[in-house]
């Protein structure tokens, strides 16, 4: 295209003129600048002879001009669209790299995660071929019990250890703590270990051996509906609380709108029988005493046939503390209860002493067979154990618990409170 305009331009210019048109051509075929001056050079040393011929034909200065300015616009517009399809070009390529980049990455992140699928892949098996190595090699193991993961004597024993500390620390006697231990041996030795909680099984045995007692009250009315007076001997050694609990005894009863009578049967002080009259004169109640050192059975016998003669519904027999290991002395209770036909045989204890307490009930329940217990001084005693032990031992229920010195600290025996204030 620009040759031969160039071609047609050079039949119209002067020399000088020429040299013009080809500094604009210059500007678009530049590669091929050097060669074409030489060329122009050439063809002007022919063109010379040509344009004295031609002279006539020349076009006017205005046209040339006009032409000139024609060629240079179109030259500059060929100019910027070579530009612009350079940067298109440029740009294409620039967005090709970008693609190939981000396709890069995503094949990547896809590698990343079939590898993180494959090593998901392999643990898996590798646990499955654990688990089946650990059924062989159990198959393969002795059956013995311990490998089949059973109770035994041995494994109980050690674990009792723990338990046994807990109880004794809270007062439970070793008697006591032994026929837990059997009850428990029994009950799980031989199960399989997963099954066995140990202290879940502690807690339902304590709960099984103690007794919620019978209603006291109840117990008494319905009696005295048949045969009346209701006779309560009331034994125990030095100090434990009997007459006491006596006067807090005849305060229920008094509540429960049952008439009561007490018989002063510890002869063995002159001070007892004042103590006993003294409760006796603050309650209300008519006191049947003897002189100090007769027969305890006697003022028992005499207590009863007094209220009897009255119609009094329950006679309260207060007896002297006495040792368990004291022969005479227990041979001297189990007359007084034969005599007196006691309806109800109490064995006071005392809260705070744990295995001495045991021991006590033990003998006096052989010698009277007691019917029930009440423990005093509860209040003192942050334990709790002496009720499971007593029971225990006895397989008699805790009637009441002394918690004070005044009337109406006496607590019917709950064996649910026992169980949270032992903490089991
Ligand atoms: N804190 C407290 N003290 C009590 C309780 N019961 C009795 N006592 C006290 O224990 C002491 C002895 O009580 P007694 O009733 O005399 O005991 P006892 O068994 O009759 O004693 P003897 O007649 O000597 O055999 C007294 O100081 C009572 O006040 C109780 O539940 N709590
Ligand atoms: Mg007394």
């Amino acid at each position: 295209m620009f040759k031969s305009l160039k071609e047609k331009l050079k039949g119209w210019v002067s020399k000088n003129e020429e040299d013009e048109i080809e500094e604009v051509v210059e500007t678009v075929e530049k590669p091929k600048k050097e060669k074409k001056v030489k060329k122009s050079k050439d063809s002007k040393k022919i063109e010379n002879k040509k344009s004295t011929k031609e002279k006539e034909d020349k076009p006017s200065k205005e046209e040339i001009a006009e032409e000139k300015k024609k060629a240079k616009e179109i030259a500059k517009t060929e100019k910027e669209k070579a530009k612009e399809e350079k940067k298109k070009e440029r740009e294409a390529k620039k967005k090709e790299k970008e693609d190939l980049k981000k396709k890069d990455k995503e094949d990547l992140v896809e590698i990343v995660k079939d590898t993180e699928e494959i090593v998901e892949e392999i643990e898996e098996k590798i646990e499955e071929v654990i688990e089946d190595a650990e059924e062989i090699v159990e198959d393969k193991k002795p059956k013995s019990s311990i490998f089949k993961k059973i109770l035994t004597k041995e494994k109980f024993n050690d674990m009792f250890e723990e338990l046994e500390m807990i109880l004794v620390t809270n007062n439970v006697a070793y008697d006591a703590v032994d026929k837990i231990k059997k009850s428990l041996e029994e009950k799980l030795i031989g199960k399989s270990l997963k099954e066995v909680n140990l202290a879940n099984e502690l807690k339902t045995s304590i709960e099984d051996l103690l007794i919620n007692p019978p209603n006291f009250i109840e117990t008494i009315k319905e009696s005295i509906k048949e045969k009346s007076p209701y006779v309560i001997l009331f034994s125990g050694i030095n100090g434990a609380g009997k007459t006491t609990t006596i006067a807090k005894v005849t305060a229920l009863l008094q509540k429960n709108k049952l008439s009561v009578c007490l018989a002063a049967a510890d002869t063995f002080r002159a001070a007892a029988i004042q103590q006993l009259e003294v409760h006796a004169n603050k309650l209300k109640v008519p006191i049947i005493k003897k002189d100090y050192g007769t027969d305890p059975a006697a003022v028992a016998f005499d207590g009863v046939a007094y209220a009897k003669k009255h119609k009094i519904d329950v006679v309260l027999i207060d007896t002297a503390g006495r040792l368990q290991n004291r022969d005479s002395l227990m041979k001297e209770i189990e007359k007084i209860a034969r005599v007196a036909k006691a309806d109800m045989k109490i064995f006071l204890g005392e809260s705070i002493t744990g295995n001495d307490a045991t021991e006590q009930a033990s003998a006096f329940n052989k010698s009277i067979d007691i019917d029930g217990i009440i423990l005093s001084k509860a209040d003192v005693d942050e334990k709790g154990g002496t009720a499971i032990s007593v029971t225990a031992i006895t397989g008699k229920p805790i009637l009441f618990l002394g918690t004070g010195q005044k009337y109406e600290d006496l607590e019917v025996f709950d064996k649910e409170k026992l169980i949270e204030k032992i903490g089991l």
